[in-house]
């Protein structure tokens, strides 16, 4: 019995690169459910000093509600899981000299012993080395406006199709096509779930025009669901998308405007590839004299509730526990 299931199924043991930090090691060993968190954001997403203040509360946020916070990076050729406050402030200070980590970054970075903030895809992929299931970011990337030239797709895209993590977001950045975005989601078999509103949310914009697959409020139906997902066998992500809180919502038409002014400038300046995003998000938080900064910092601390609800969730549901199965005994 044992040698059938040693032949199917990979070693559970952690990976020899990963190294957690005494709170996640901890939270580990006891079972208490841990929440991944990201490193551009904190690295190339945001301003020094707000990028570590926020990342110190979103940490905060994520333990206030019964969750261990493990914020993912690389360094010295290790996969950290859960920071210490002197790395944070080092990645904080060191802002965008710190490598942008997606997919393809990943080994090179690792080998090379350099510095590196994951990106939602390299987040993904080390919190599924590290068992981790939930994992909360801003807003993900996705297909780019002008994609049919630029083919500019995000990687974490192709992420959600192949690794089982959920990731917590509000929605994908509204400089994107967010229309595009999500029939790409759709072509790969990520479910799209909402919470809070109908709509899939637009980041720094409460509605996009495009609504969710499905609404899940409540966080103990939204680990059914995953749950569900995952003991069927279909491997992937699931995209959990909640929207920027209605007091630091910014409104549609504003936002458009400094989203079209950065992409001209970024198309004049010849910016493109993984410089593309850091650069419109910096652009317009000068263009919004600090507006649009602000909305980001409310929406990814709003997210980490939700992420840390859904963990807590997942925790408490007994493994094999199945969406049908709950509504059959309900009904
Ligand atoms: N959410 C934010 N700010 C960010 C990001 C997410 O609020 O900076 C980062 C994530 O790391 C995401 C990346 O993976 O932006 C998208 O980069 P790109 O478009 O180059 O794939
Ligand atoms: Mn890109």
């Amino acid at each position: 019995m044992l040698d059938a299931m040693d032949k199917t199924r990979p070693v559970a043991l952690p990976h020899a690169a990963l190294h957690f930090s005494p709170g996640v090691a901890a939270a580990r060993a006891c079972g208490r459910p841990v929440v991944a968190l990201e490193s551009t954001i904190v690295a190339h997403g945001m301003p020094f000093p707000q990028n570590l203040q926020t990342a110190r509360a979103v940490e905060a946020i994520v333990r206030a509600h019964g969750a261990e916070p493990a914020t993912i990076a690389i360094a010295e050729g290790r996969i950290l899981v859960g920071l210490d406050d002197a790395r944070l402030e080092e990645l904080a200070r060191r802002g965008r000299d710190a490598a942008k980590v997606s997919r393809r970054d990943l080994p090179g970075v690792l080998a090379s012993g350099a510095l590196g903030a994951t990106t939602v895809a390299g987040t993904m992929i080390c919190a599924a080395l590290a068992g981790i299931e939930v994992f909360v970011t801003g807003g993900i990337g996705g297909v780019h406006r002008g994609a049919a030239t630029s083919f500019d797709i995000s990687a974490d895209l192709l992420e959600l199709a192949r690794t089982s993590v959920v990731v917590v977001c509000a929605g994908a950045k509204s400089i994107l096509d967010l229309g595009l975005t999500l029939e790409v989601l759709e072509t790969h078999g990520v479910p799209v779930l909402s919470a809070g509103q109908d709509d899939f949310a637009a980041f720094w914009v409460r509605e996009s025009g495009h609504r969710a697959d499905l609404r899940l409020d409540d966080p103990a139906t939204q680990a059914r669901f995953v749950r569900t997902k995952w003991n069927l066998g279909l491997a992937g992500g699931v995209l959990l998308s909640t929207p920027v809180p209605e007091a630091d919502a910014l409104p549609r038409a504003q936002v458009d405007g400094w989203i079209d002014t950065a992409l001209a400038e970024a198309a004049h300046r010849g910016v493109t590839g993984k410089a593309l995003t850091p650069f419109l998000l910096a652009r317009i938080a000068e263009l919004s004299g600090g507006a649009s900064l602000a909305a980001n910092i409310a929406l990814v601390k709003h997210n980490a509730e939700v992420g840390a609800r859904l963990a807590v969730a997942l925790a408490a549901l007994p493994s094999g526990t199945a969406l049908v199965a709950a509504g059959r005994e309900g009904g």
